[in-house]
């Protein structure tokens, strides 16, 4: 089976996507997620100028040699842009020996560890009660782990909080927009927010929450042990993880388990973070880690070092990668828990697919493939916008990782 034409489909039905689509000799279809918030168009040029070229003609059935081809033979190594792109092909690929196999991918993969990917959603709100709420609408709807995120008095367009109930969009159109960040206001108005919902919810369900890389190594530890007694499932991108040694710091202090990697792209970017133990929990997207190939290399390290999968699935990720993930979850021995944020209707409308939420869970579905498609006349109708993540700055100006 011979790729025949490889396409980059632009599109922006709420937000921006970037799909490719591969097309064989033999009339299938394999769809892969390249989309990298804020940077669209540099994966989509990869893509169309570098990568689908080198594709025509190639036998889709050589995933493996496809995945080396790409990584050893464009030189320069890893990188978002070039992971993004290298997983896009990956997952398309497997996407076709899906439906080549008339097998859904999960099979292909060594078939079932689960029945379906335990999920968390996304509680928040711009004061404690809201935030608590909507932890109850959550449980309410089934869910088992949620994730929560507060307003900090004083501190305006806190990261996690969408605003009046609403669900929580980091990227904002036009250019970047600035926030302001105050580490000493929020360390002493976290442990509040989860003594509150522990307080009014109980103990029976997990809760996670995301620093989103806003600590030092030593700020993390004692927000850590301040949470120690509400018993997180995970504290998630403590610190910035590009010093993967700076977490020795934060283990020896607590015991909140650690979810870092959704920035990552490699396994260079996590193997000593995996191989001391210095993490529970990594996060990298299947559509930013270099595919399925790449992320099940850094799954079987992992499991080696008793590290479990806690995959990323921000809605910046398209229908095709939580797809991806699913097959990934479920077929994965040290499987942790999936991050679920529910897609807008109109996303849904370009990318219809048979996964769903259903008690707590994701279902990955039995179609062949990855179980997604895309309507191209619709995607058509939501034209590319240039939209773009906050930039953070202290009070004094300084700027500092959002
Ligand atoms: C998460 C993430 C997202 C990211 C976003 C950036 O845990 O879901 O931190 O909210 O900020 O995906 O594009
Ligand atoms: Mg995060």
């Amino acid at each position: 089976m011979k790729i025949i034409e490889a396409r980059v489909i632009v599109t922006s039905p709420g937000r921006n996507f970037v799909t490719l689509k591969l097309t064989t000799d033999e009339g299938l279809v394999g769809l892969g997620d390249a989309t990298l918030n804020g940077r669209e168009l540099a994966v989509a040029s990869y893509l169309t100028d570098h990568v689908c070229p080198l594709l025509i003609g190639r036998d889709a059935g050589r995933i493996e040699d496809t995945w080396n081809y790409l990584y050893k033979g464009a030189y320069w190594r890893r990188g978002p842009v070039t992971m993004t792109s290298i997983a896009a092909v990956d997952v398309a690929l497997w996407d076709l020996k899906g439906k080549a196999a008339a097998l859904p991918v999960y099979q292909l993969l060594g078939g079932r560890c689960r029945d379906a990917a335990t999920v968390y959603g996304h509680a928040n709100g711009e004061t404690v009660d809201e935030a608590v709420e909507q932890v109850g609408a959550y449980l309410r709807a089934g869910y088992r782990a949620v994730r929560v995120q507060a307003g900090v008095p004083g501190v305006a367009g806190i990261y996690g909080v969408g605003g009046h109930g609403q669900p929580y969009e980091p990227a904002v159109a036009g250019l970047p927009p600035e926030t302001v960040w105050d580490t000493a206001a929020y360390l002493r108005h976290i442990p509040d927010l989860f003594a509150a919902v522990r307080d009014k919810y109980g103990f029976d369900f997990h809760l996670l929450h995301d620093v989103h890389h806003r600590l030092t190594p030593i700020e993390a530890a004692r927000l850590g042990r301040d949470l120690e007694p509400y018993r997180l499932f995970w504290m998630e991108d403590p610190v910035p993880a590009e010093l993967q040694e700076g977490f020795r710091l934060i283990r020896g202090h607590t015991t909140t388990p650690i979810a870092v990697g959704e920035v990552f792209n490699a396994v260079w970017d996590c193997r000593q973070l995996i191989s001391e133990q210095l993490i529970d929990f990594v996060r990298t997207p299947v559509s930013h880690g270099g595919g399925i190939t790449h992320l099940r290399r850094i799954l079987g390290l992992a499991e080696l070092y008793h590290v479990r999968s806690g995959f990323h699935g921000a809605t910046d990720l398209s229908p095709v990668c939580l797809a991806a993930a699913l097959h990934v979850d479920v077929s994965i021995p040290n499987f942790g828990l999936q991050e679920y944020m529910a897609h807008s209707a109109e996303t849904d409308e370009v990318f219809p697919h048979s996964y769903r939420f259903e008690d707590g869970a994701l279902l990955a579905g039995e179609e062949p493939g990855l179980g997604v498609d895309i309507d191209e006349e619709a995607a058509a109708r939501y034209p590319y916008r240039a939209a773009y993540l906050p930039v953070n700055r202290l009070r004094d100006g300084t700027v500092h990782s959002w």
